[in-house]
């Protein structure tokens, strides 16, 4: 039986009264790995860069009889910058690869740019005319519901690359299920971790790495998904928050 176990943790109180985002994370195991994964959640709230969360909040949720969507692994590829400018410059020409309009690039970067605390979820923008689309705030829409299907073969092709660390393994399995989101181009995002500052671009095409897209110490990070103007945005909403999906480790590589 498979369970959807995801985690929000936060500090000054819950999300909802205010309290200041720490961390969340996102699993699908089945039921013998319940216990140990909420133990990983516990012990990642009260010991992030971003200080201890006072409020978390674990939902287990059996997802049997619900249809799982597989998805393929995005391929990663890195473009190394020398610095902030630079690698943010290579954010943009990586979205505008992607079919991303300038004008939607600019406001979508320049959205991420403006925050002034971290976001639990993501932007929606138009990626024509840059304009945000969804209407939750600060809150921002979630990504839920997804997982790797085999653990130990991921980490091992991150290990091979000198990826492997919980950053990439998390994003990595995020982006690709919000890159199979319909009518959803491509995504920016780099951390709000302080001691992390690699972001990425991604789109069918590709996981983008690039380094230095924020300055060390920074705590403001997030992420933009840019979605083409004739997309519902209910159903892209429903199938990121709702949709489980299993991210499969392709057999060679
Ligand atoms: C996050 O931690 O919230 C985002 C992680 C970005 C990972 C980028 C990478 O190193 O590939």
């Amino acid at each position: 039986m498979l369970y959807s176990v995801r985690m929000r943790s936060a500090q000054g109180g819950a999300h909802e009264v205010g309290g200041r985002h720490i961390s969340g994370a996102e699993r699908i195991v089945s039921q013998d790995r319940i216990e140990e994964t909420t133990n990983a959640m516990l012990a990642r709230a009260f010991s992030h860069t971003r200080g201890k969360a006072d409020f978390i909040n674990i939902v287990v949720e059996n997802i049997e009889g619900e249809r799982v969507q597989e998805v393929p692994l995005l391929p990663v590829y890195t473009r190394i910058g020398r610095d902030v400018v630079m690698g943010r410059q290579i954010a943009e020409e990586s979205l505008l690869e992607s079919g991303v309009t300038l004008r939607a690039v600019q406001n979508g970067m320049a959205a991420l740019l403006a925050l002034t605390d971290s976001m639990r979820g993501a932007m929606l923008v138009c990626a024509v005319t840059g304009q945000r689309l969804d209407d939750t705030g600060m809150r921002g829409v979630r990504v839920s519901r997804m997982d790797i299907d085999h653990e130990e073969a991921f980490h091992e092709i991150l290990e091979d690359k000198g990826m492997n660390n919980t950053h990439v393994q998390e994003a990595l399995v995020l982006a690709s299920k919000v890159v199979t989101a319909p009518n959803l181009i491509a995504e920016l995002c780099w951390s709000d971790d302080p001691e992390y500052t690699t972001g990425y671009v991604a789109s069918a095409a590709g996981y983008i790495r690039i380094p230095h897209c924020k300055p060390l110490g920074s705590l403001l990070g997030g992420r933009v998904f840019f979605v083409k103007p004739e997309g519902d945005l209910e159903s892209i909403v429903d199938y990121l928050a709702n949709q489980p999906v299993i991210v499969k480790v392709p057999e060679e590589l």
